[in-house]
């Protein structure tokens, strides 16, 4: 059985979970959209410390931080697919950051993450198909997670959560 799942409208830094999921570049660097949201409320110093000693992480791999000042213990650094019409893997490449990510929750023995829209920001991944990927791909994880929140930043992603069988909370 997967994970309880739940669609949430807000900022994904003010979750109370175990762990919550960035939607990084391979460089692990920082960037904009939801990186630089967390980088900022995690502590940008810290952060950028501990991603530096991670190294690199390709597209579909998954690496775990400290939360330093978030209420959320860790933080699990993504890499999501950049679009490029759909015949690149861009859907296999995505489905593998949710599994991946939730792999590396279960080595942290985190119970409850919240997950962004990967690739829905700057790499430009269509947000209703992506959506569609996250639900199936989390609907059907082998994991010890017990939620999982999908933290929609507009209410449109939020609406197709819903619509593709998330609880509204
Ligand atoms: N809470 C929840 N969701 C958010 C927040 C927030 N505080 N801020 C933005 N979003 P993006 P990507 C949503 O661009 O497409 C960075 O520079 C946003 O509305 O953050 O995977 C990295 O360093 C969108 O739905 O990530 C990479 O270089 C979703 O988060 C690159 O962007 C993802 O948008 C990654 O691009």
């Amino acid at each position: 059985m997967g994970p309880r799942l739940q669609a949430v409208l807000g900022d994904i830094t003010a979750e109370l979970v175990d762990a919550i999921v960035n939607a990084a570049n391979s460089r692990l660097a920082g960037g904009g959209g939801v990186d630089g949201a967390i980088h900022r409320a995690a502590g940008t110093a810290e952060l950028h410390a501990a991603c530096a000693e991670l190294g690199r992480c390709p597209p579909g791999e998954a690496k775990a931080t400290p939360g330093f000042r978030l209420r959320a213990r860790w933080i699990i650094h993504t890499v999501g697919p950049v679009w490029s019409g759909g015949n690149r893997d861009e859907a296999a490449v995505l489905a593998s950051c949710y599994r991946r990510s939730l792999a590396v929750a279960d080595e942290l023995g985190a119970r409850s993450v919240a997950f962004p829209a990967i690739s829905t920001g700057v790499y430009g991944y269509p947000p209703d198909q992506a959506a569609e990927v996250a639900v199936g791909t989390v609907g059907r994880a082998d994991t010890e997670v017990q939620l999982v929140r999908l933290v929609a930043f507009d209410q449109a992603t939020f609406d197709r959560y819903r619509d593709l069988g998330a609880d509204p909370a």
